[in-house]
């Protein structure tokens, strides 16, 4: 068994002085690993590998060093670690894949996470898969999940931008959050 607590990263005092912990959490094959592999390498592979445990990459952003956390989706593993996994993240990506139904799975990860977060961790989700026909919508599905919510297509290299754009956009504003408190 992992001993998760000596991969626990501290809590970020000052955005550009320590790293920064953004978790990807949501059920499998909702495509964490394939948005951590577009931010991190940039490399789009269309094989699934369901991830086991968890995986994390560092990377620099600007003045920070983000470090981001892929944790793996089976239920029966994510709910048992959950706590343990989004510990000090500074923010939390919900990943679902724009069906209903997951959907509807991931507004009660939410519910699951939100009761194990403290007041500077912040949760956001991303509907990803928005290529695939019959997907729902980015804002019916942040109407479902009461949760900022960002569309993407994690196998398009072309989102890559787009993607850390919402993280820096996320960012500043957890920043903002900070400073008003
Ligand atoms: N069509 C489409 N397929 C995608 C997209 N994102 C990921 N996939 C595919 O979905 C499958 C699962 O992706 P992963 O990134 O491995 O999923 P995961 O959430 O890490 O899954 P676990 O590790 O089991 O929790 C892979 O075959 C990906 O290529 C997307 O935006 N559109
Ligand atoms: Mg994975």
């Amino acid at each position: 068994m992992i001993n998760l607590n000596s991969f626990k990263v501290q809590r970020v005092q000052k955005l550009n002085e320590m790293p920064i912990k953004i978790s990807f959490i949501g059920y499998p094959a909702t495509g964490k690993t394939t948005l951590l592999k577009l931010l991190t390498e940039n490399t789009i592979t269309q094989h699934y590998f369901p991830t086991q445990g968890f995986d994390f990459k560092t990377v620099r952003f600007g003045n920070n060093i983000i470090s981001l956390w892929d944790f793996g989706g089976q239920k029966s593993y994510l709910k048992m670690n959950l706590k343990s996994f989004i510990f000090g993240s500074d923010l939390i990506f919900v990943v679902t894949d724009s069906t209903p139904r997951n959907v509807l799975n991931s507004k009660k990860l939410i519910k699951i996470a939100n009761k194990n977060i403290d007041s500077e961790s912040h949760i956001i989700a991303l509907a990803n898969k928005q290529d695939l026909p019959g997907h729902m919508e980015t804002n019916r599905v942040e109407n479902v999940l009461q949760v900022k919510t960002y569309g993407c297509t994690a196998i398009d290299s072309n989102e890559r931008e787009k993607i850390f754009n919402v993280i820096k956009n996320e960012l500043d504003k957890a920043s903002i959050r900070k400073r008003m408190r």
